[in-house]
């Protein structure tokens, strides 16, 4: 074989492996988990086109989520951007929760954080991340330091489809934990850590309401209350908007 056959074939298996790349990313740590609680693991990385990004919701208890913001406002959800939705694991559960996103925009840095509010916003406490951070320019140290100082940290709906990545699912959530989307919470979101009110309204078929762990007091897994009167009128809006059309 030439060389440059050679070479050409080792550089289409090289852009073959990179589309077909993996990463992952665990949401969540645990109480000795070095860094703590409110973290992504890792809280960068570097994901060409077409890879696909699985968060895996590690943080036992606790109730984490993916939502895109941007580095400018590192606890808003991001206009069109993804949001997992909340994910609370009381116990051990296996498999793990997932979710994955695929990279459709490598140029631009996509950002995010986690929107659980309990026992205190777990973005200001520093769980935020970026994917294809751009050497030289704002980098995730900053990112996190502009997530300290911000003074609320905001809900937004659920998404699949996001700026520069998209899901094609919602999460995978087995039996032993629980999804809340992000219709509406209640003040209960606020609640300081170890409180007991627990949320109604599971998202997942079969899912049973969520309450806090009976053991311990953990410090972020707290489900949201999801207000099913206004996700009634989500839909019925919805049939209305569909009949119009
Ligand atoms: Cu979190």
């Amino acid at each position: 074989m030439r060389l440059s056959s050679f070479v050409g074939l080792l550089v289409v298996a090289a852009v073959a492996a990179a589309q077909n790349q993996t990463v992952m990313i665990a949401v969540g740590g645990e109480s000795n988990t070095p860094g703590g609680i409110f973290q992504f693991i890792p809280n960068n990385a570097t994901a060409p086109n077409g890879t696909v990004v699985t968060f895996q919701f590690s943080g036992i208890p606790g109730n984490h989520s993916v939502t895109q913001s941007s580095f400018d406002s590192p606890c808003e959800p991001l206009a069109g951007g993804f949001d997992s939705g909340w994910i609370l694991i009381e116990a051990a559960t296996t498999p793990l929760p997932t979710w994955t996103i695929t990279i459709e925009n490598d140029q631009t840095p996509i950002w995010f954080y986690c929107k659980q509010l309990n026992p205190s916003p777990h973005c200001i406490a520093g769980m935020v991340g970026g994917i294809n951070i751009q050497p030289g320019a704002n980098s995730i140290t900053a990112f996190q330091a502009k997530a300290a100082s911000a003074g609320s940290s905001g809900q937004g709906q659920n998404g699949l489809v996001g700026v520069g990545a998209s899901a094609s699912a919602e999460p995978l959530v087995p039996s032993g934990a629980t999804h809340f989307l992000g219709v509406s919470i209640s003040a209960s979101a606020t609640a300081p850590a170890g409180g007991s009110s627990a949320a109604g309204g599971s998202t997942t078929a079969g899912g049973s309401s969520a309450s806090s762990s009976s053991t311990g007091t953990p410090s972020n897994a707290i489900p949201m209350a999801v207000n099913l009167n206004f996700l009634v009128v989500l839909l019925g809006m919805f049939a209305g908007a569909m009949m119009v059309l």
